[in-house]
C-alpha cells in the first residue's frame, strides 16, 4: 500500500499493535499477529531486537503476506535495510537512530515514517520537519517494564502533544486496560499497548475493550 494508504489504517483504529515474542506466553509473532488482525489493529509494528538478522528477515516476510491480507499496514521498528528488503510500509525509529532525513532519502517518499519523542522539545524538532515524518510516538506515558531505561513523561505529554503536534501521534508506554481510559481523555486518538495485548490470554477480548472509549 502506498503511505497515504498506510496512514489511513494508522487512523481507522484506534489500537496500534507491536510484536514482542519474549512476553508473548510462548506464542510466535504470526500467532499474535493474526490475533490482532481479526481483532480489528490496521497498524502493526514489528519490533524484534534481540532475533538474529536472517530470523527477522524470514518472520517479517511472512508477516508482511499476513497483514497484507487484512490490509492492514506493516512497518518494521529500526531497521530501515529490513524495510527495504521485505517492502515494509515503512519504519518506525529513535531519537538514537538516523535522522529522520537520511532515512527519508533511503526509503523514498512513498513509505512512513515514524519517530518517537519523549518531551516537548523533540516534538517541536519533529514539528520543523513535519514534512518528512508521518506520525511521531509520544513517551513513555507511564513506567513500563517493556523499555526499561525510558522515563516516563505522563500524560501532560500526551496533553501537549494533542495541542501542538502538526502531525498525528500515538501515545505508548505502560499503557493497559485500567488505565487506557486515561490517555483517551487527555487526547490521544491512537494508542500502542505491547505487554498488555501480547500476554493476554484472549488477544481479541482484550483488544475490544482497549479499543472501546
Ligand atoms: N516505546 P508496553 S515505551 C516500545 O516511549 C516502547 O517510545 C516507548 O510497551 C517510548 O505497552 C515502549 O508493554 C514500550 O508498556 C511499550
Amino acid at each position: 500500500m502506498n503511505r497515504q494508504e498506510a496512514m489511513k489504517c494508522f487512523k481507522e483504529f484506534p489500537i496500534y499493535g507491536i510484536t514482542a515474542e519474549a512476553m508473548s506466553n510462548g506464542r510466535d509473532n504470526m500467532t499474535v499477529v493474526k490475533a490482532m488482525l481479526e481483532a480489528g489493529i490496521k497498524f502493526i509494528q514489528y519490533r524484534e531486537k534481540e532475533k538474529t538478522g536472517l530470523a527477522r528477515y524470514e518472520e517479517c516476510l511472512k508477516l508482511k503476506k499476513l497483514t497484507a491480507e487484512y490490509g492492514a499496514a506493516f512497518i518494521i521498528d529500526d531497521f530501515v535495510d529490513l524495510a527495504i528488503a521485505v517492502d515494509a510500509d515503512g519504519v518506525h525509529i529513535g531519537q538514537d537512530d538516523l535522522p529522520v532525513p537520511a532515512v527519508r532519502k533511503l526509503l523514498g517518499p512513498d513509505k512512513i515514517i515514524g519517530l518517537s519523542t519523549h518531551s516537548p522539545e523533540q516534538l517541536e524538532k519533529a514539528n520543523e520537519i513535519a514534512d518528512l515524518i508521518d506520525y511521531i510516538g509520544c513517551g513513555p506515558v507511564y513506567a513500563t517494564n517493556t523499555k526499561k531505561t525510558a522515563v516516563p513523561v505522563g500524560l501532560e505529554y500526551v496533553k501537549y502533544a494533542t495541542e501542538h503536534a502538526k502531525m498525528p501521534f500515538v501515545a505508548i508506554g505502560g499503557i493497559k486496560e485500567h488505565n487506557i481510559h486515561e490517555v483517551y481523555n487527555a487526547g490521544a486518538t491512537t494508542i500502542a499497548v505491547v505487554s498488555d495485548i501480547t500476554s493476554a490470554d484472549d488477544i481479541v477480548d482484550k483488544i475490544s475493550k482497549l479499543a472501546k472509549k
